[in-house]
């Protein structure tokens, strides 16, 4: 039986398949009507597929180096931009952005407000302040400070030595939603009074591991107020169990040291972060997370901070977890 082995050529002067795809294409009347077979798979894909990828800022020897030269080669000008290191911009995962700024006595990133929100996770230093909406605070290692959209903030420093921390925007947001407006405040600090209790805006480390310490098990996770926002515990020398969730993560490593093994959203391909105190690493959304505390010699546990992207899912019904509903598996 004659087949069309040779398909599409299947009849001599008859066009191949492609060839009468291509002539349709180039008979449509305009570039913005598309047929949608073209763009079905990247916009409705069998899994989610993020664009960002795994990656590891690692403190001392990257990160920290990294900071420090810019804030030899520049003077604070403009906010938040003289001695900040982007992890990737525009975005770090697909939804978070994150840098670490650095900021040295006596310097002022001036007062300004916009749309997005920040955090601050607390690196490195004493004595620094974020004043936020009139409140100033005071900020130590581990301590998270909050930015809510729209209040006017600066940051100054009185004390002694580098002061370095970690901020987390959702700025990756307003590619898709163009909404985030900033201003500039006319002075370059906004009037404030010190307010250095005001749990809305500080949640100091004591308090979140002393809440750690308090759970059992090998692993624990706080919870703070917001729930952008998590940190865990791992006891030395054990693992977590497995997660993957519709969310990404900027995960920094407050003490200790270990690895996260990783299963990407593809579901097959692997990869494996080794941290330590000080270093940052980002995990695309739907990455499948095992966190791995070394034994270390005092037995002690390993912390890890991450920023998230929980609330905006949640908010828009975007949330799912492998296993919930049959889903991924
Ligand atoms: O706190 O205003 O790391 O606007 C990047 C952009 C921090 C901030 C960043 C920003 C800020």
């Amino acid at each position: 039986m004659a087949t069309n082995q040779n398909e599409p050529n299947a009849t001599p002067g008859s066009a191949s398949r492609e060839e009468v795809k291509a002539a349709y294409l180039q008979r449509l009347p305009s570039k913005n009507l598309a047929p949608l077979w073209t763009v079905m798979g990247a916009m409705v894909p069998p899994r989610p597929a993020p664009k960002a990828a795994v990656a590891l800022w690692r403190y001392d020897d990257e990160a920290r180096p990294c900071c420090s030269k810019r804030a030899r080669l520049s003077t604070r000008t403009r906010p938040s931009a003289a001695s900040l290191c982007s992890l990737r911009a525009p975005y770090t995962t697909d939804t978070l952005y994150a840098g670490l700024q650095l900021i040295l006595p006596g310097e002022t990133a001036p007062a300004h407000r916009h749309t997005a929100f920040a955090l601050r996770f607390i690196v490195e230093g004493e004595r620094g302040f974020t004043a936020v909406g009139g409140k100033k605070v005071y900020m130590s290692r581990g301590d998270v400070i909050l930015t809510p959209s729209w209040q006017w903030h600066d940051h100054g420093h009185e004390g002694d030595g580098p002061m370095i921390w970690l901020d987390g925007l959702d700025l990756p947001l307003y590619q898709a939603f163009p909404t985030n407006f900033a201003e500039m405040y006319s002075e370059s600090r906004y009037p404030s009074e010190p307010s250095d209790e005001d749990a809305l805006l500080k949640i100091p480390w004591s308090q979140v591991q002393a809440a750690l310490d308090a759970q059992p098990g090998d692993h624990a996770i706080y919870h703070y107020t917001l729930p952008s926002y998590t940190a865990e515990r791992v006891r030395a020398g054990t693992a977590s169990a497995p997660v993957r969730e519709a969310c990404s993560f900027v995960y920094h490593c407050f003490e200790g040291a270990g690895r996260t093994r990783l299963r990407l959203a593809d579901g097959v391909s692997k990869e494996e972060v080794e941290w330590r105190r000080g270093d940052t690493f980002a995990v695309p959304a739907w990455t499948e997370v095992v966190h791995e505390a070394d034994a270390g010699e005092a037995g002690g546990a390993s912390y890890l901070f991450a920023v998230n992207d929980l609330p905006l899912l949640r908010n828009l019904g975007m949330y799912k977890r492998e296993g919930d509903d049959g889903m991924g598996r």
